[in-house]
């Protein structure tokens, strides 16, 4: 059965914002995809001597099941160059699984909804561009609710691609 999934997208290395086009290419092999968020510039959390992401929200729409799609998303982190090495460290690309339908799902290397979603601006903000008003299955608030209720701090900065000054518009 079809199911309707949301991803995070982030990279720091190289050229992000091409890493990440090119990754959401790469998806559209996975399932159908259906929304893209704006690209935000985010403060690192956790880890953070190192260089600013450039993060983004994915929703698809895929016929595979949890593991089946963690499989192939991680064969495309690795098609792209992503190599392993400091955890939470600098890297090409990472497509993190946020929900994946109402399911709950807990395997060794799998937890979903992503245990740490709820916490990050830098998944938040671009998540609730597309989907405000789904539904967290564990914590039953709404994306807009959680996002709203982050603590200040964790910057994030919408990149516009602005072509002309407001002035000349
Ligand atoms: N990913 C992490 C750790 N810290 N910080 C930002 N701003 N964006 C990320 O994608 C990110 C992070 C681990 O995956
Ligand atoms: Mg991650
Ligand atoms: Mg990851």
């Amino acid at each position: 059965m079809e199911k309707l999934v949301y991803l995070s997208l982030g990279s720091n290395l190289g050229n992000p914002e091409k890493q990440l086009r090119d990754a959401i290419q790469s998806l559209a092999s996975l399932g159908q995809v259906t929304k893209v968020s704006s690209f935000y510039q985010t403060e690192p959390v956790e880890q953070v001597a190192q260089p600013w992401f450039t993060n983004c929200a994915v929703e698809m729409k895929t016929e595979k099941m949890p593991r089946q799609l963690l499989a192939a998303i991680l064969k495309l982190e690795e098609a792209m160059g992503r190599r392993r090495t400091q955890d939470k460290g600098p890297r090409i690309i990472d497509i993190d699984i946020l929900l994946f339908g109402n399911s709950i799902v807990h395997a060794p290397g799998l937890s979903i909804p992503h245990p740490a979603m709820h916490q990050r601006r830098f998944v938040l903000e671009p998540l609730a561009e597309i989907a405000p008003g789904v539904r967290h299955p564990q914590l039953k608030q709404t994306i807009r609710e959680l996002r709203d209720a982050l603590p200040s701090g964790q910057a994030v900065k919408k990149i516009t691609n602005r072509t002309t000054t407001p002035k000349e518009e």
